[in-house]
């Protein structure tokens, strides 16, 4: 028994997320806290809509709402589609709640005492008409390079070239489209990463030997090229305040802290959400600091996010010198691509998390992500890969399978588990054989590589196709009644055990397999190595019923119907 905090990267707020977003962050963190709470650890899994920022600012004003309304929307529609697809967190905050703007400016206070952050003064482009100073996503013009005429301060959307605000020709005001803009002085917060470089670097050396390489090798490379101080404020009417009480200059003027600041802080802020919303969770501060309890902290993530979580958020913890939680293991994705090309949100391209729960339920979508998760490299999506693994995988193996036994079982021995004869020689291989591969699976899990551990339950599943292949029952009760009956009940019995180990990656179907034994409540109990060897956990006279068929096939037709609606071209 330990426990287990899991976190993963925060969805930004502004739109529907796809599936490649999904399946480098909610979905394998939900897939492991599963799995660490079937195997009976304390876990407590936390995530939350990354809200502040200029893409929220935007996107409220694209629809002609207050910013604040539209996060909330926005969270609402995000929460939703989670709750669709069965991620069970323990939390899903929001990284605009109070308790995380109280806890950054905690924390930047104290980066602050310690001597970690310093204002400087900076010259920043300032529009009259506006009033304010403007990010530089929020200055257009035309691009130097490529002649586009709405490229942004940061970057010109068409060539991709990285710009200075200053670089643009005809530069103008992205909010009233005004030219009357000057460049003014004014000051910013820093938060000195250069002055904490060594001791981050310190603390990944002997942190990231036990983190999978994706993301020790991004961490590393990022310390190589130098940690360099950091601006941590911006000019928005959305975010958390600077305090007034320590920085009233910068607070007089409006500056917020810049996004990625109280974004990672959030972890610690919705942790907060949660213990303040029931008085029975325990003190939240018991998950997050270091000397009060072991804690095993694990954090999934896409590649793009782990420079800011395995160097500047540790930077930023580091410097507070209060005994903050720090992550133990980071576990990175890769991309999943569609077609060979990118999953895009702003040309819509690919697939997104509403529109597949529309076609599909959860589990389908779950299972082949995780089975293909971009792991050690990126992966592709294509609709035929996915409509092959869904009839192959879970309808032919699995579904069939339980549909196959139970449905044989009832209509030759009525709706208990029969009895039969005792176990024989080929139940002996297969209880070892299921035994081997549920260790197998196991210790994939354990590992946190989903791909080989989605393998190891495959074989599993397939172990039972075997053994029915084998033992033929529909045959074999012509000659054998006893026989026949041994052969259901022990298949029966890796029915039971697939509801258990199963319900990590499709837990909807593995609830289906467990009400057919009226076995509603036992995730909890994990199966043992005894009981997967000897496949008689579940005894003769245990009523059954038959579930409705637990996977549809998918036709030619649908894999049509799919590549129309989503298009599904090689790029
Ligand atoms: N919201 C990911 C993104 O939008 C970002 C993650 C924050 S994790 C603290 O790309
Ligand atoms: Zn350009």
């Amino acid at each position: 028994m330990a426990r287990h905090l899991i976190t993963s990267a925060l969805p930004y707020i502004n739109g529907i997320k796809h599936l490649g977003n999904m399946v480098g962050s909610m979905l394998p963190a939900d897939v492991y806290s599963r799995y660490l709470r079937q195997r009976g650890h304390e876990v407590l899994y936390i995530c939350a809509t990354d809200e502040h920022g200029t893409p929220a600012e935007l996107a409220a004003k694209e629809q002609g709402i207050p910013v604040d309304e539209f996060c909330a929307q926005a969270h609402d529609a995000q929460k939703a589609v989670y709750d669709g697809f069965n991620l069970a967190f323990d939390y899903f905050g929001r990284s605009s709640s109070p308790q995380n703007h109280e806890i950054t400016q905690e924390i930047a206070r104290e980066l602050k005492a310690n001597g970690f952050i310093e204002e400087r003064a900076i010259r920043q482009v300032y529009s009259n008409t506006d009033g304010r100073f403007l990010p530089d996503r929020y200055i257009i013009g035309t691009c130097p390079h490529c002649g586009y005429d709405k490229a942004r301060g940061d970057q010109c959307e068409n060539c991709t070239r990285v710009l200075d605000p200053t670089d643009l020709i005809d530069a103008r005001s992205a909010i009233s489209g005004s030219s009357d803009l000057e460049i003014r002085e004014t000051k910013h917060l820093f938060l000195l990463q250069s002055v904490l470089a060594g001791e981050v670097e310190a603390w990944v050396d002997e942190r990231a030997e036990n983190w999978p390489v994706l993301a020790s090798s991004i961490a590393r490379k990022w310390l190589t090229e130098g940690l360099h101080d950091r601006a941590i404020t911006r000019d928005l009417d959305w975010g958390v305040p600077v305090p007034a009480d320590t920085w009233p200059d910068l607070a007089a003027e409006g500056k917020v802290f810049y996004v990625w600041f109280d974004a990672p802080i959030e972890y610690i802020g919705a942790t907060k959400e949660w213990a303040d919303q029931d008085p029975e969770h325990r003190d939240w501060r018991s998950w997050w600091w270091e000397s009060e309890a072991d804690v095993h902290y694990t954090q999934f993530m896409g590649k793009d996010n782990v420079p800011f979580h395995s160097v500047m958020f540790p930077a930023t913890l580091l410097g507070t010198r209060a005994p903050w939680k720090k992550v133990d293991v980071i576990k990175a994705f890769n991309w999943l691509n569609y077609y060979g090309g990118k999953f895009s949100t702003s040309q819509r391209r690919g697939v997104f998390t509403h529109d597949a729960l529309e076609i599909l339920p959860a589990d389908y979508w779950r299972y082949f992500m995780m089975a293909n998760a971009p792991e050690s490299d990126d992966s592709s999506f294509t609709w035929e890969h996915f409509t092959a693994t869904v009839n192959k995988d879970l309808a032919d193996t699995l579904g069939n399978f339980v549909n196959r036994v139970l449905s044989f079982s009832r209509k030759r021995f009525g709706d208990e588990v029969p009895e039969g004869s005792e176990p024989g020689e080929a139940e002996a291989r297969l209880g070892e054989e299921i035994a081997r591969l549920l260790a197998e699976y196991e210790e994939q899990m354990e590992a946190i590589q989903f791909r080989k551990a989605a393998a190891a339950l495959r074989a599993l599943w397939s172990a039972g196709n075997s053994y029915l292949e084998e033992k033929a029952p529909w045959l074999e009760i012509k000659t054998d009644k006893e026989g026949a009956a041994l052969t259901l009940r022990t298949a029966m019995n890796l029915i039971h055990l697939y509801a258990v180990v199963s319900e990590p990656f499709i837990p909807a179907s593995s609830a289906a397999m467990r009400a057919a034994f009226d076995l509603r409540d036992d995730t909890a109990t994990w199966v043992t190595q005894e009981e997967a060897t000897s496949l008689t956990t579940l005894t003769p006279g245990t009523p059954f019923t038959v579930p409705p068929v637990l996977f549809t096939k998918l036709t030619d037709e649908d894999l049509e119907t799919y590549k129309e609606r989503f298009g599904g071209e090689e790029q």
